[in-house]
């Protein structure tokens, strides 16, 4: 059984961060639209949803992600690079504690959630604005006791490491060159997106579907290609505030 925690669009997503892209208006009607119709996804997936407090006056607070890393044995609690998201923690711990051992991120260090790719034992964590080599070593110390590998990896060009590559199953990383290099995935079976498509690289996988966005055809048809199911969605809105789909949840096993 899966959980997914997820908070609703912020009225202020307008003022939200941005660090490669240019300030655009956001239409927060059609972005809490689109937002609704990826939680009905999650839904669809089975995913019992957990919505969190509406936080109004903290504009990215939609992006869940960026907060806490899950894990089977026990959730990291982030400690967000940008200081005008620390306050979007607190409501997530609360919503991690009965779930999960908390574990912390501490000052002066900081860690965004988006940084972070797990796949299997194996944390690949993207050093850039937010994240840097302490917060890397903290996650190091704290979860070498549950036999989990933490690596630094080196990302240019975009927001987080996941920005530039996600784990879609299966041994399956999707990966975009230009903004990590494709060398550390050495052994998995890799997609690289498509050159026309630099933002293509953040797809979430939901037991065995990928929820992916409908903007890039081009590499949604190579991964279709590779046989892999995959439900699309719309969040073009949030993607004017530099989200994308694996930042708007946080995925939790239940059964255990
Ligand atoms: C930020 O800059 O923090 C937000 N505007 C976007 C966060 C997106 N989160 C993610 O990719 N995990």
């Amino acid at each position: 059984m899966l959980m997914a925690v997820v908070r609703d669009v912020s009225l202020s997503i307008a003022d939200c961060e941005l660090t490669h892209l240019a300030r655009m208006p956001v239409d927060v009607e059609r972005a809490r639209a689109q937002h609704g119709a990826y939680v009905r996804c999650l839904e669809k997936l089975g995913c019992a949803i957990h919505r969190l407090p509406v936080k109004d006056a903290l504009p990215d607070a939609v992006f869940v992600e960026d907060t806490a890393v899950v894990l089977d044995e026990a959730a990291v609690i982030a400690r967000p690079g940008a200081p005008s998201r620390r306050a979007e923690v607190p409501s997530v711990e609360r919503a991690l504690e009965s779930r999960r051992k908390l574990l912390r991120i501490e000052p002066p260090d900081t860690l965004d959630g988006g940084d972070v790719l797990t796949i299997g034992r194996t944390l690949y964590v993207g050093l850039t604005r937010r994240t840097g080599p302490g917060a890397v070593a903290q996650m190091e110390r704290m979860l070498r006791p549950f036999n989990y590998k933490v690596q630094g990896v080196e990302v240019s060009g975009c927001l987080h490491l996941k920005s530039a590559a996600s784990f879609i199953g299966d041994h399956r990383v999707l990966c975009n060159p230009a903004w990590v290099d494709r060398g550390i995935f050495k052994g998995m079976d890799i997609i690289e997106t498509d050159p026309s498509e630099s933002h293509a690289a953040n797809g979430l996988l939901v037991g065995e579907t990928l929820l992916y966005p409908e903007t890039f055809p081009k590499t949604l048809e190579r991964i279709r290609a590779r046989g892999i199911r995959v439900l699309t969605v719309d969040l073009s809105e949030l993607a004017k505030a530099e989200g994308a789909v694996t930042c708007c949840s946080l995925i939790i096993k239940l059964s255990q």
